[in-house]
């Protein structure tokens, strides 16, 4: 079934945040930090304020003091630092606002924001912040006598991986709207997010109002990946000057905006070291997960951390492992959550570890993970980071990887080609990936014209759960799918909700929605047909799930290497995954498909760039590189299924499988490219002129 969303999609009819249209709003226009650290001195509005459309300036001291998000303490956090929607004094990095215009149209507003001219003192240096980072919270666990082990071993392999920061690039930027209705004072927020009812949520907390005072709409949503699961300063000033001025206030963000201060992705540092027995098998691990977290805290900061640490181990019977996690703060927009959230950390520096144990032990690399892999007997097992792995037949995907890529073939052209001189490449990666836990909910009625409306908790971030959910419920009901009307994405018209993220929304939420569509066929089929016509007919549930569902893959990248300029091309990619029950298999090819791009961004081009000073050099798509189409190799595409136990769809995750083990698979071919000529460091992004500096250090002889 195609894609229901696409038709006014591609016809210009979607409806996005920017797109509603609000009588008499006004404008909003930040000024931005131009530095990274220091104390504001003196802020001139005057100006600013007497030119044409505008209607007023505001800066911290004319707001009351406001909360921002909450943060999930998924780690033990300390030092959490102040959130503040106008910077009041010290500044905390470049782009934080400053100061807000109100005008009638944007581009009064972005004119005369250019006129506010903000003074600063120099206190503290922003190379002083990134010379002594700030904890924030940190974590870890210990299992065996990991140092015994290691001391014992036959093998130890060591890793380090530096992941560059990424920015989110949704195709549309953030978005809000707020709308005070006169006489009742209720608010209608129409927010680019992909958790309204967080949003709600927050809001209600933030400004001390009933939550159903406030009406969350997320509209059509151009992209989140994580970005937008946090309220934001900028949006908070928003809702604040509508309630303050009682008129409808709006702001769409810029690209350089989002660049600037929308939440970034990745940047940790993981090192690890894996010790191997001589016959093969993994004894332990130990592991240093840092991660940059910026400057403020959004709701889901610590989950990166947390993840990268807990997946580690990943599909593997490892008993011993020490595992440490820090985040820390640093004069910078704040790292979130972002497509992976943790998983492509994790899956990196294991799937790193694992190739250079091949490498010593001269093994071939996939032999030696189907060596190590939790039997589908064992399911479910928990490992040793307490994580409960439900399901799978990691075996079993190694099989069907191995027919389908052709792995032979493939590895016997590499050496083939290797033999003529070439600098060819093969790289793998085995990840697992959970998929949500917790719950979500559900409505649906049967309504006397025949037709059926769900109302899901779950949302959209413009990957069709539209389609996704009028299937289940048309499969449930036995009934046409353009029978059933979805709404998504609405405090008023949907059930309490958690979301789209952490790869949930068809394993959760679609769950909560099999759940309400049984219920209601039972309803009917109580009430007889003959009543159904005039009795609406109304289900609804909370889907509760305690054990997250684990997808699995195995990605595979070919590279070459021009030995003269150090171009990196990615021949061909193979993707094999389990992803539980697929309820629309061109849904879950482009749910993967963007993902490999995402992460073959990551790979290879994407990097957010700070200088010393704090100042953000890559502002803009013309120095942030994203791939383009023509980066992108063919994608071959397998899947294996063994369906979640716990979840009634059997269901698990493939929205961010892409982006955790490209970037792997990537790296690792990289490696066994320029092994050959003596290349042991790389760093992504696998840019030319890295590649270039990395084969020269080894031509000297000189490679670290
Ligand atoms: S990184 Mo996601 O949208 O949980």
């Amino acid at each position: 079934m195609k894609r229901r969303e696409d038709r006014a999609l591609v016809t210009g009819r979607g409806q996005f945040t920017a797109d509603i249209p609000l009588d008499g709003a006004l404008h909003v226009a930040f000024v931005r930090s131009d530095v990274a650290t220091g104390r504001i001195a003196r802020i001139e509005c005057d100006t600013a304020s007497a030119l044409p459309g505008v209607v007023a300036v505001r800066t911290a001291a004319d707001l009351p003091a406001l909360d921002g998000p909450v943060v999930n303490p998924v780690l033990e956090l300390s030092g959490t630092p102040a959130f503040e929607v106008l910077a009041r004094d010290r500044i905390s990095a470049v782009g934080q606002p400053v100061a807000a215009v109100l005008a009638t149209s944007a581009a009064a507003a972005a004119d005369a924001a250019a006129h506010v001219v903000i003074e600063w003192e120099d206190d503290v240096a922003p190379t002083d912040e990134v010379a002594e980072p700030r904890i924030a919270m940190q974590g870890g666990w210990r299992e065996g006598d990991v140092e015994a082990v290691f001391a014992e071993a036959d093998h130890v392999v060591s890793v380090t991986v530096r992941h560059p920061r990424l920015a989110a690039c949704s195709l549309e930027p953030r978005s809000i709207a707020v709308h005070v209705d006169r006489v009742s004072g209720a608010l209608t927020v129409w927010l680019s997010s992909q958790t309204p009812h967080r949003a709600r949520a927050d809001l209600a907390r933030i400004f001390g109002l009933d939550t159903d005072r406030i009406r969350v709409t997320a509209p059509d949503i151009g992209g989140a990946f994580g970005m937008k699961a946090s309220l934001y300063p900028e949006e908070i000033f928003v809702v604040w000057a509508a309630l303050q001025t009682g008129r409808p206030v709006r702001w769409h963000a810029t690209r350089s905006e989002d660049l600037v201060s929308a939440s970034h992705g990745r940047g940790g540092r993981l090192s690890g070291r894996l010790a191997v027995a001589q016959d093969g098998r993994f004894l332990a691990l130990s592991a240093d997960v840092e991660m940059p977290l910026g400057a403020w805290l959004t709701t889901s900061a610590a989950v990166p951390t947390w993840n990268a640490g807990r997946i580690l181990p990943g599909p593997y019977t490892i008993d011993s492992v020490d595992i440490a996690m820090r985040g820390t703060l640093g004069a910078t927009a704040p790292v979130g959550i972002y497509r992976g959230a943790g998983r492509p950390e994790a899956a990196m520096l294991m799937e790193r570890l694992v190739h250079e144990a091949a490498r010593v032990l001269d093994r071939e690399p996939v032999d030696l993970r189907a060596q190590n892999l939790v039997p589908p007997t064992r399911m479910p097992h928990q490992g040793a980071t307490g994580i409960v792995l439900d399901s799978g037949d990691y075996p079993g995907l190694v099989r069907r990887f191995r027919d389908f890529a052709e792995y032979g073939t493939l590895c016997a052209d590499r050496d083939r080609r290797r033999r003529d001189g070439a600098l060819v490449g093969i790289g793998t990666a085995l990840f697992v990936e959970p998929c949500g836990r917790g719950w979500e909910s559900a409505r649906i009625e049967w309504r006397s014209d025949g037709s059926v409306l769900l109302a899901t908790g779950s949302s959209s971030q413009g990957h069709g759960r539209e389609t996704a959910y009028a299937q289940i419920v048309a499969d449930a009901l036995d009934i046409d799918p353009d029978r059933v009307i979805v709404r998504e994405g609405d405090t008023e018209l949907c059930p309490n909700g958690i979301g789209a993220l952490a790869s949930r929304s068809t394993a959760i939420g679609g769950s909560a929605v099999l759940e309400a569509a049984r219920e209601l066929r039972a309803k009917r089929d109580r009430a007889g047909r003959d009543n159904a016509p005039e009795n609406t007919i109304v289900a609804e549930t909370v889907f509760q799930c305690d054990h997250e569902a684990w997808g699995s893959g195995l990605h595979l990248a070919l590279v070459s290497v021009d030995p003269d300029t150090g171009m990196l091309s990615v021949e061909r990619l193979v993707c094999v995954d389990d992803i539980g029950t697929v309820i629309n298999p061109m849904l879950a090819e482009g749910q993967l498909t963007g993902g490999v791009a995402q992460g073959l961004g990551e790979a290879i081009l994407e990097q957010v760039v700070y200088d010393a000073d704090g100042q953000l050099l890559t502002g803009s798509l013309m120095d942030y590189a994203l791939p383009r189409a023509t980066d992108m190799p063919e994608i071959g595409m397998a899947s294996q299924a063994t369906p979640a136990p716990f979840n009634p769809l059997g269901a698990k995750g493939i929205g961010e499988a892409g982006a955790i083990g490209a970037p792997a698979a990537i790296l690792n071919a990289a490696f066994d490219a320029l092994s050959p000529i003596g290349v042991c460091e790389l760093d992504m992004p696998l840019t030319a002129a890295r590649v270039w500096q990395a084969i020269q250090s080894a031509k000297q002889g000189g490679s670290a």
